[in-house]
């Protein structure tokens, strides 16, 4: 059955049928008339943002809650641009999106027209694909095979920049097209060999930790992870993009490794002799020193990337797969070997670990003047909220709070910007989520700087209806980076500090100003109450803006560029390795 139409006809016909419901953008000059078609569609709502940054941002907490692809969508030159960090951000955390920008009429591309820019080009290097379409005829099948490069093998941002004559042209339609992806063939199965080979020195080693990244819940495998780990007893830490994938409160689990990781998730891998690596990248914020890292351990690596196998650490046994898979052979694996006989004995492994989880726990210093200690908010957030709800954070110290002191019970209940580390991810991204999850709480943990890049969207929340909930972490100032001047620039504090001149902005009326419930806590004594109060208004958004101590700093801590092994707990207290007082 074909039809004729319009190329804008066709694209919003073609995002029905891939089933796109929701699409995060702002129309200009370029992008027109797509909008035109967009207006009468039932099945496709578009969400109309402020700012082109929040639109992909939006697209991603979407995809993040939802499994599914985030779409968001702008004009040329710089509403595509605007679109840029958001698609580095889905980019570094393989973040299935597809962007749909308008370009310039085919002819006047090159010429510096009004509002050209060559965003296939400026976007090149972040995303996995994209396309240039200046023929009507090619829209539909840009369409399907965006989305399926976008979704499947390891997801990512693509980019579908289509020429306004390309839109206004007439066309036939028909679908399904017919892909043309010569070579676009993902390994999903793992190999036989490796699998077994892995089960083998599972079995063997005598310290192994199962370091579990963003790749396991991105496979939908954390119920096979929970039973790999149980079947083999082996220690499991989660990455920052893992966090939620293996229970917080499961015996096996050891908490977050990192910069700012648990010294019972950093000391696990430092000490281990089998590093079991699932989807995850060996990012220097794990790693730390390189070198230094886990200095004697082999190294299992299972991801359906190929590319990141053996890019920062040689993998002994690479394994290419899809999680799911990877992880369903390896129970099967190690069944066949407990079956023969031969199981791991992990005892001595356990009472290490078990030392380092009593003698250093997560822990925060607070305040002899009564003001309100950030990592508290955060824990009472966390017991009131629960864990059934959606935390998204944005990039800084309350960040790295939201990942320590929020008890994470399922995955993909934290999203965050893991590999870009984007200032302003975090409203934009739990209206994604909330649009995408509307029966879940939907908790923004923010940072005083982050939200100022983006608290524009509470707008679109107030106006769509999306009730999300944000924590402002106020502590005055760029946190993260004043944590840094004081451990390593002398405590010269050039430039962190927002608020020279107290309350600009006032977010109690700002977020009045936007439709919202602004609510403020101050004082300890204060936080129940407040979050109580938050939880009860479900109709429009709620801002609390929680002013917090400046000077509580984020620990453990390994300082950038140095060995894990020099983690500090505390300022100036590294743990003693070997036990004993
Ligand atoms: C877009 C962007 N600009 C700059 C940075 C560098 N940076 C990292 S954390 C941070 C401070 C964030 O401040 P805030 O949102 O108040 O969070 P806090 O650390 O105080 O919790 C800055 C400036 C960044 N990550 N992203
Ligand atoms: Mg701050």
């Amino acid at each position: 059955m074909t039809e004729k139409m319009t190329g804008a006809q066709a694209l919003v016909r073609a995002l029905e049928h891939v089933g796109v419901e929701t699409v995060f953008g702002i129309p200009g000059g370029a992008i027109l008339p797509a909008y035109d078609p967009l207006y009468d569609s039932t099945k496709v709502r578009h969400v109309l943002v402020r700012h082109e940054q929040g639109a992909g941002h939006a697209a991603e907490g979407y995809a993040q809650a939802t499994g599914r692809v985030g779409v968001c969508m702008a004009t040329s030159g710089p509403g595509a641009t605007n679109l840029v960090t958001a698609i580095a951000d889905a980019y570094m955390d393989s973040v299935p999106i597809v962007a749909i920008t308008g370009q310039v009429a085919t002819p006047l591309i090159g010429t510096d027209a009004f509002q050209e820019a060559d965003i296939s080009g400026i976007t090149m290097p972040i995303t996995k694909h994209n396309f240039l379409v200046t023929d009507a005829d090619d829209i539909p099948r840009t369409i399907a095979e965006a989305f399926h490069i976008a979704a499947t093998g390891r997801p990512g941002p693509v980019l579908v920049d289509i020429a306004k004559d390309a839109l206004t042209a007439t066309t036939t339609f028909s679908w399904p097209p017919v892909m043309q992806l010569p070579g676009y063939r993902p390994v999903t199965r793992p190999h036989s060999k490796q699998i077994r080979e892995a089960a083998r020195l599972m079995t063997e080693a005598q310290r192994p930790v199962l370091y579990v990244g963003g790749g396991v819940h991105k496979a939908r495998a954390s119920a096979e992870l929970l039973e790999l780990a149980e079947l083999t007893g082996i220690p499991v830490v989660t990455t920052l993009m893992a966090r939620g994938t293996f229970p917080d409160s499961h015996p096996q689990h050891m908490g977050m490794p990192g910069m700012h990781g648990s010294v019972s998730a950093v000391g696990a891998l430092q000490r281990s002799d089998l590093l079991i690596a699932l989807g995850t990248r060996f990012d220097d914020r794990v790693t730390g020193q390189l070198a230094s890292f886990a200095p004697h351990a082999k190294v299992i690596h299972a991801d359906i990337d190929p590319a990141e196998i053996s890019k920062n650490r040689h993998a002994d046994v690479p394994i290419v797969g899809d999680c799911r898979e990877v992880i369903g052979d390896l129970i099967t694996a190690v069944r066949a070997e407990q079956a023969d006989g031969r199981k791991g004995d992990y005892t001595d492994w356990w009472r290490v670990l078990n030392g380092y989880k009593e003698t250093y726990p997560l822990g925060y210093e607070e305040f002899a003047d009564g003001s309100l200690a950030p990592q508290y908010v955060i824990e009472r957030l966390s017991a009131l909220v629960g864990p059934e709800a959606i935390y998204t954070a944005g990039v800084g110290q309350h960040q790295m709070w939201t990942a320590q002191f929020i008890k994470y019970e399922h995955p993909g209940t934290f999203i965050n910007s893991g590999g870009a580390g984007t200032m302003g991810f975090s409203v934009p991204a739990a209206m994604g989520a909330k649009m995408g999850c509307p029966d879940k709480v939907v908790w923004a943990i923010d940072g005083d700087g982050c939200f100022q890049m983006t608290n524009q969207e509470l707008a679109t929340c107030a106006i769509e209806g999306v009730p999300i909930k944000v924590a402002v972490i106020n502590n005055g100032n760029l946190g993260m980076v004043r944590q840094w001047q004081t451990l390593f620039y002398d405590e010269r504090y050039s430039n962190t500090d927002l608020q020279q001149v107290k309350r600009i902005p006032d977010f109690v009326k700002l977020a009045e100003a936007y439709g919202c419930v602004g609510l403020r806590c101050e004082r300890p004594e204060d936080v129940d109450a407040t979050i109580a109060k938050a939880m009860e208004i479900n109709d429009v958004p709620v801002v609390i803006d929680f002013v917090v101590h400046k000077d509580a700093m984020v620990w453990p801590m390994v300082a950038a560029g140095t060995s894990n092994d020099d983690i500090k707990y505390a300022r100036d207290m590294a743990p003693n390795w070997e036990g004993g007082e």
